[in-house]
């Protein structure tokens, strides 16, 4: 009896200290974190991974709070804004918007902030997820060729703005210094397929949109918010062509937007899509079945949605002129199964003609007016034509010159095109409207006359002619001058 009671006492107590220890082991690991952020207690230390758009550094999914060593370094340096437009970039970690930074709530960020020994100017930032004096920027001013460091308790969840804040501010931000860091949840954001970051910008340059060559700030036109550039990650066409964001028909796509400013908010659309939902302002708050957000300067939106089905998505800036003449659109290539239930193609055409079917005219510019530099070999002709041709005809016949099926007609192998090259100059000076076949396709629809000097105009059809397969003809400005003279 006794040893019989003893060996079940001894095997209960076994079994008690399975379980405790059992126990004890799943308590460190999941024990409920202090509902008070400030209180969670960090455990070991990372160096956070920083990454440059339109990527983001991996979710923080579990992982404990820790303390996160951020490494950033500002670069001044030259950049394109668009083909032939150069522009001095102020820049958080060589990219605008500035480098990602992922962090969670509790996380101790020690923040390093080197300025470059090449720099002219000295630099700091403000966070907008810091509680503190100017969220960072009063401990972090630093000249070329030092570097500073402060820390803070990330004590808020949501997506936030950081930018430089040395006067003039306005300069500095307007410049390129501004990015995202985001705070995640304990436990992660909810996975989804695809992450990227996206960021809005306005810029002033001395010469208006489109003039070549290495362009300044114009302090006057941002003081009067008059910008000559709105665009995604920083330059006309970042999101665009080869750079397209991408995913696969079914997947479900998180886009981290902010809008760095410095002036103009931004109303953020993706033609085709409803987000499915929207952390409205970069916090808490989910909106559902949103069409256009509106996201403020200095401010951010978590925007997600599930693609349905294949093809281009256009993101823009819905006060439109920004996105089709100012630069505000990028674009997310979705691949897949097509899904004829959600989408089936054409089934009208003409759908433009809706202002009588005429060509109709650009505006007038003062394109003819301006001095412009002159192409001195068939070389140079194609180079600037080039040029011209991204500002002017890439958004309809496409940077590969195919065009869209069933809206503009191909301009790569185009057998109309090569048949009949003073044709080709009369449709480029007077636009062109009625049927016309192109390669076996029909096309009815209306190309608007363009509004370009001789140059121009001989330039972009000789870089057509020179590219995709085409026949290689030159066209001269005297042989623009005369088609112009006919009319
Ligand atoms: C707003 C959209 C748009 C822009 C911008 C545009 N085109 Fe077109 N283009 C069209 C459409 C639409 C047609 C077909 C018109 C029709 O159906 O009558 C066309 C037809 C043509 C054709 C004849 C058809 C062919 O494929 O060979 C040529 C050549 C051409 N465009 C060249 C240009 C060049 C060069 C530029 C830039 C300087 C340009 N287009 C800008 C829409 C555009
Ligand atoms: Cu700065």
């Amino acid at each position: 009896m006794e040893t019989k009671n003893n060996i079940k006492s001894l095997i209960l107590t076994l079994m008690l200290g399975v379980i405790v220890t059992g126990c004890s082991r799943s308590v460190a690991d999941d024990r409920p974190e202090p509902a008070d952020p400030s209180q969670i207690e960090v455990v070991g230390e990372l160096e956070a991974d920083l990454t440059s758009p339109p990527m983001v550094p991996p979710p923080v999914v579990k992982r404990p709070a820790k303390k996160l060593i951020v490494n950033m370094e500002v670069l001044e340096k030259e950049m394109e804004m668009t083909d032939g437009v150069k522009y001095i970039y102020w820049t958080f970690g060589g990219s605008v918007p500035g480098s990602f930074i992922r962090t969670r709530v509790g996380d101790e960020v020690e923040f390093h902030l080197k300025n470059h020994p090449d720099n002219k100017l000295p630099h700091n930032i403000d966070l907008h997820a810091v509680t503190g004096p100017g969220g960072g920027a009063t401990s972090s001013f630093v000249a070329p060729g030092h570097e500073t460091q402060f820390s803070f308790k990330v004590l808020n969840e949501g997506l936030y703005v950081y930018h430089c804040a040395t006067a003039p501010v306005g300069m500095h931000i307007a410049n390129g210094m501004y990015g995202l860091i985001l705070v995640e949840p304990a436990g992660g954001l909810p996975p989804v397929d695809k992450e990227y970051y996206i960021m809005q910008g306005d810029f002033y340059t001395k010469g208006e949109y489109g003039k070549r060559g290495l362009q300044p700030f114009d302090m006057n036109k941002a003081i009067d918010e008059k910008a000559d550039y709105v665009v995604f990650n920083g330059s006309v066409g970042a999101l665009t062509g080869d750079k397209a964001i991408t995913a696969n028909v079914g997947e479900t796509v998180r886009l981290f937007v902010g809008n760095g400013g410095p002036n103009l908010v931004s109303s953020f659309h993706v033609i085709g899509e409803i987000f499915d939902k929207v952390h409205i302002e970069g916090g808490d708050l989910i909106n559902e079945n949103v069409q256009t957000t509106l996201i403020p300067a200095g401010g951010a939106a978590i925007v997600e949605f599930k693609v349905d089905v294949p093809g281009t998505f256009i993101l823009v800036d819905h006060s439109i002129f920004r996105a089709f003449n100012k630069g505000a659109l990028a674009m997310l290539n979705v691949k897949g199964e097509e899904n004829k239930v959600i989408y089936s193609g054409t089934e009208q055409t003409g759908i433009y003609e809706h202002e009588g079917g005429g060509a109709q005219e650009m505006p007038t510019s003062e394109a003819s007016e301006k001095p412009e530099e002159l192409a001195s070999s068939v070389k140079e002709q194609i180079e600037f034509g080039k040029q011209v041709y991204s500002r002017t005809c890439l958004a309809c016949h496409q940077a590969n010159g195919e065009g869209i099926a069933e809206a503009f007609p191909p301009l790569a192998k185009s057998d109309y095109l090569n048949a009949d090259v003073n044709r080709a100059i009369d449709i480029v000076l007077h636009g062109k409207s009625g049927k016309l076949v192109v390669n076996g396709k029909e096309y009815n629809s209306v190309m608007t006359k363009q509004v370009l000097s001789d140059d121009e105009v001989a330039n972009v059809l000789t870089y057509v002619y020179n590219s995709w397969g085409n026949s290689g003809k030159v066209v001269s400005p005297e042989m623009v001058r005369s088609a112009r003279h006919v009319n």
